[in-house]
């Protein structure tokens, strides 16, 4: 048994937390993808950025009554948005009407409450000026020839995006104490056209460089390492229904879970679970060896939804 997984597995269930400029956009965090937004377009979620109401301490108190031992938040989703003080970047929190690092904030709630803090990193850039267009890219969509991809990628260049990843995992694993998961996502399945995997991130590198900074940290399994030695410490089933948990039983995994099917906040979404379901998820994971992690997609001003209050709440009762 692994001593640096030990808190992990006793500990079981965990917030994730999905907050950027999609946030304010309140209908996806892949809206950018989804309605083929230019960065010109994007630009009004980065201009009026400002979440007045953000209050980790007040999430952390949430998270700590629902039973939840650890969290993990977006410190850069796809949107290439920095919630963190990066000296490589001008895309981040700070030069927003935040003006502050809201990374720093929230890692000290946490901890304050006596939470594991994780990192979650994408791999994916929609921001970034030398990230390759792949399938996955807002811009690549409408016009997936090739001549076009050719066209998009002209003057692009992935060893530069490599570096800025490195320079930007050491600033997150140097600046801010001990981390304790990092989470970062994703790659695509092997084989995949147009899509993006372990060479692309220099993923073998990486790696070393995270254990190296944090040696005790626990890294998810989302590089595209399928063959290599280390491809991460666990699993990470998707949205799956409880039917599908039980197969994963003897391996070492978390599913991540949403509350109404989007990973940022997504104000019209009707889907919502039931607090009955919601139960559920957390029993069939944990009877079967795994963790589990709930997300929430604070508002754009920073806030807890009242639906996603009332679920953590309801889990904090039956606690
Ligand atoms: C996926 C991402 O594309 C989603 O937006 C979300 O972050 C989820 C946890 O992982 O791969």
């Amino acid at each position: 048994k692994d001593k640096r997984m030990e808190w992990w597995q006793d500990g079981r269930f965990g917030m994730f937390i999905h907050f950027g400029l999609y946030s304010g956009a309140a209908r996806h965090e892949w809206v950018k993808h989804n309605e083929h937004l230019t960065n010109e377009e994007y630009q009004k979620y980065f201009d009026q950025f400002n979440p007045d109401l953000f209050d980790p301490v007040k999430w952390a108190k949430e998270a700590k009554a629902a039973g939840m031992k650890y969290a993990v938040m977006t410190t850069k989703h796809h949107e290439g948005f920095c919630l963190f003080d990066s000296k490589y970047t001008d895309y981040k929190a700070t030069n927003t009407h935040a003006k502050r690092d809201l990374v720093r904030e929230y890692v000290n709630a946490f901890r304050s409450q006596g939470l594991k803090v994780g990192f979650y990193y994408s791999l994916l850039d929609w921001h970034h000026p030398d990230y390759t267009m792949d399938d996955a890219h807002p811009l690549t969509q409408v016009d997936t020839t090739e001549a076009n991809y050719k066209r998009l990628n002209k003057g692009r260049d992935m060893a530069k995006y490599r570096q800025y990843m490195r320079n930007q995992i050491t600033e997150l694993l140097t600046n801010y104490g001990k981390i304790d998961v990092l989470w970062l996502d994703w790659s695509w399945d092997k084989g995949a056209k147009r899509g993006k995997g372990a060479d692309d991130w220099g993923a073998v590198e990486l790696l070393k460089l995270v254990r190296k900074l944090q040696p005790g940290i626990i890294v998810n399994n989302r590089l595209g390492l399928y063959d290599y030695k280390d491809g991460g410490d666990f699993e990470t089933p998707e949205q799956v229904g409880t039917d599908e948990l039980a197969k994963y039983k003897g391996r070492t995994w978390e599913t991540c879970q949403t509350f109404s099917g989007s990973w940022g906040y997504y104000r019209d979404e009707n889907s919502w679970k039931t607090h009955r379901q919601l139960l559920d998820l957390l029993i069939t994971s944990v009877s079967n060896g795994g963790n589990l992690i709930l997300n929430v997609g604070p508002t754009g001003r920073g806030e807890f939804d009242y639906r996603a209050t009332r679920a953590l709440d309801s889990l904090s009762y039956w606690m």
